[in-house]
């Protein structure tokens, strides 16, 4: 897959909604929420679909061919409702086609390690690891030195971060632990960007129920995202690898103080001196 600065991959409408973040940072809970916001009145679609099965990936719709977790981006005449797309694909590269566009974007973001650690797990859950699991220690390497898919993630967070101070009007800047400590008052927020604010008497129940439905532990234990799974170019993605633990700090059953000394200071450097005050 090449993408070059100057690729406009996509032109999206005005209505449209991109989620946008590095793997493993809260995608299949915004997907969830997201859905939940714009479709109110068919949310209960959660517990027969995975929420990654109700909104396409950008970039495997634009290049994918082998991708079955497909449906497909709606054509862009259906005015019913508004689309929502997901991608992993960094700022960087989508630069041209997001800055030309009046389309909403939502980014998620989770702090380092316990992305780290997500990603470690769900890659040895994939089938073909299982004969070949991936040493912790090669993860710390490769995610220090940004050879991960998506990577740097440091890059990433920060790409978009940028786009969200930019255009606030536009992009959304949100992430996994404010979410986690205070979810109704994020997806209120959520809906006044969209455009979709709650409203009228019922507006507190309404975001505590969509709170409620997206939950991890509401939505892991739904049977369709127990069993089944997405087959990939990689290796085929079980559903439940999408769901593990949904926890804030969890690096600390896994990473040594040297570590987490380690990662925290990649992260002072990249977040921090550029007053980006998060992620230690
Ligand atoms: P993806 O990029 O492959 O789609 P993504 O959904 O971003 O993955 O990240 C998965 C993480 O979100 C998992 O974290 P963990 O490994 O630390 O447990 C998963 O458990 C967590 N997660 C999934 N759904 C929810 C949810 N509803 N609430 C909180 N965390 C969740």
């Amino acid at each position: 897959m090449v993408f070059s600065h100057s690729q406009n991959i996509c032109k999206p409408l005005p209505s449209d909604i991109i989620l946008a973040s590095f793997p493993k940072t809260g995608t299949t809970w915004l997907k969830a929420l997201l859905y939940s916001i714009v479709n109110r009145s068919s949310k209960q679609r959660l517990t027969v679909e995975n929420p990654h099965s109700l909104i396409p990936v950008l970039e495997y719709k634009t290049y994918g061919t082998t991708h079955a977790s497909a449906i497909a981006i709606p054509p862009s005449n259906i005015n019913h409702s508004r689309r929502i797309l997901s991608t992993h694909i960094p700022y960087q590269l989508l630069a041209k086609t997001l800055d030309s566009s009046e389309c909403r974007v939502v980014y998620v973001t989770r702090n380092p390690k316990d992305t780290l650690v997500s990603t470690w797990h769900f890659v040895n859950k994939w089938k073909k690891a299982k004969e070949d699991r991936w040493p912790f220690d090669v993860a710390v390497d490769k995610f220090c030195h940004g050879l991960i898919p998506c990577g740097p993630y440091y890059d990433h967070v920060m790409g978009y971060r940028k786009l969200c101070l930019d255009r606030p009007k536009y992009a959304h800047f949100l992430t996994y632990e404010e979410l986690k400590n205070d979810p109704k008052t994020h997806v209120r927020k959520l809906a006044e960007f969209l455009g979709c604010p709650f409203e009228g008497e019922d507006a507190e129940a309404q975001v505590q129920d969509i709170v409620n439905g997206c939950s991890f532990e509401v939505l892991s234990n739904h049977e369709v995202n127990k069993a089944g799974g997405f087959p990939s170019r990689i290796a085929f993605i079980p559903s439940n690898s999408f769901f593990r633990k949904g926890v804030i700090g969890d690096y600390e059953e896994h990473m040594s103080a040297e570590v987490v000394e380690k990662i925290d200071a990649l992260t002072k450097e990249n977040f921090h001196s550029f007053g980006f005050m998060y992620g230690v």
